[in-house]
């Protein structure tokens, strides 16, 4: 099972209709798809979502770190040498998009060895997920207008609201509006994704005390070290770290130093590998853990309904799986569906990605 070709693929996918928030926007899935064979004839698949607004990764720049800098040193590895090629990506700081790619594939290629799904390897807890769908920045109406039709269309109860804009009246206005509409029943809780400062944060969440919210993320930046704490030991809820706890370290960093209580764990910038260490982590502390979602295509969200059904922990709450509803297509020969508000993890040895010859043709930007 030895490393013989590394093959990064950019491709570009509109989105039907693009997702806002207070960092940033995306209009257009430019994805990376990877592709890791091996001298055995079995092939690893997975997908780079880059975020250029949160760490700074562009499609170039994972088609460069891999081409450049990664694949020349895991050449000749085995699939299995695991902890070798951690040691290896993790000689470059950042770029976490890229090197979970390459985790992922790595264990698409482990499972496909093995005959059995990348789900049960990594823990096998259950076969599908409750989904929780994010929604971005719009006018309150247009908001409440689309949670509904996602609820009526795919059964999805839960709700992570896109907040941080100025003022911040207007997202407490749609967070109401919202919970009006929906009634008592959904799950709600919100993203801020570093867009107020603590004391708005803290008014916003003092104006939101009766909306029963479940959890609140990232809604000042973690480097406000003090407000952060002050605003955290205010909060009722548990706080998410997502994009300030982007690795092991970060995650007890955050933890530790009371800036969080709860994690988003995103397969996307963590793999299966680094996840599967931050989870451990949160469970011997004791915090909650949340599968987010660093805007997936299909075969990112099938990597992250794999490890979050694969343990307790991370199924607990509904993961966020559902950004690829609002792509105008992607790439797997079989679409992923949500049906009654759960996504289901795909059977079949490794992760079980197929991709569409003719979808990444037509998608793919490298010639
Ligand atoms: C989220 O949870 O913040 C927005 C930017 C990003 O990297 O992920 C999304 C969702
Ligand atoms: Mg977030």
């Amino acid at each position: 099972m030895k490393i013989t070709r590394i093959e990064t693929i950019p491709f570009a996918i509109p989105y039907r209709k693009p997702l806002r928030f207070a960092s940033g926007e995306v209009h257009t899935a430019e994805h990376v798809l990877v592709r890791v064979h091996t001298d055995s004839g079995l092939t690893g698949i997975a997908e780079a979502p880059p975020r250029p607004y949160t760490y700074g990764e562009t499609q170039e720049s994972v088609v460069a770190v891999i081409d450049r800098i990664f694949a020349p040193q895991l050449l000749g590895l085995s699939a299995l040498e695991r902890e070798t090629v951690h040691a290896r990506l993790d000689r470059t700081v950042g770029n976490p998009a890229a090197k979970s790619a390459l985790d992922m594939a790595l264990w698409d290629i482990l499972g496909q060895a093995a005959g059995v799904p990348v789900s049960a390897l990594l823990g096998g807890w259950t076969d599908r997920m409750r989904v929780s769908h994010m929604v971005g920045f719009a006018p309150a109406g247009d908001m409440v207008a689309e949670a509904a039709r996602i609820r009526e269309t795919y059964g999805i109860t839960t709700f992570k609201v896109k907040v941080g804009r100025t003022p911040y009246t207007d997202d407490v206005a749609a967070c109401r509006a919202l919970r009006e509409a929906l009634g008592p029943d959904v799950e709600l809780y919100i993203d801020g994704n570093r867009g107020w400062t603590a004391a708005e944060s803290a008014r916003a969440l003092r104006e939101m005390a009766d909306l029963g919210l479940t959890f609140a993320e990232e809604l000042c930046p973690a480097d406000d070290v003090l407000g952060r704490r002050w605003l955290v030991e205010r909060c009722a809820v548990p706080f998410i770290a997502d994009e300030s706890a982007t690795r092991p370290a970060e995650v007890t960093r955050e933890l530790l130093g009371g800036a969080a209580t709860a994690i988003s764990v995103k397969t996307a910038r963590t793999g299966f590998t680094a996840s599967q260490r931050v989870l451990y982590q949160c469970e011997g502390l004791g915090v909650a853990v949340v599968m987010g979602n660093q805007i997936d295509g299909q075969i990112g969200t099938l990597c992250s309904v794999a490890f979050g059904a694969a343990h307790r922990s991370s199924s607990r709450y509904a993961g966020e799986l559902s950004n690829f509803l609002d792509m105008t297509d992607d790439l797997l020969a079989e679409p992923l569906s949500v049906v009654d508000g759960h996504l289901r993890v795909r059977e079949g040895a490794g992760l079980g990605i197929v991709i569409d010859p003719g979808k990444l043709a037509r998608y793919r930007q490298d010639g």
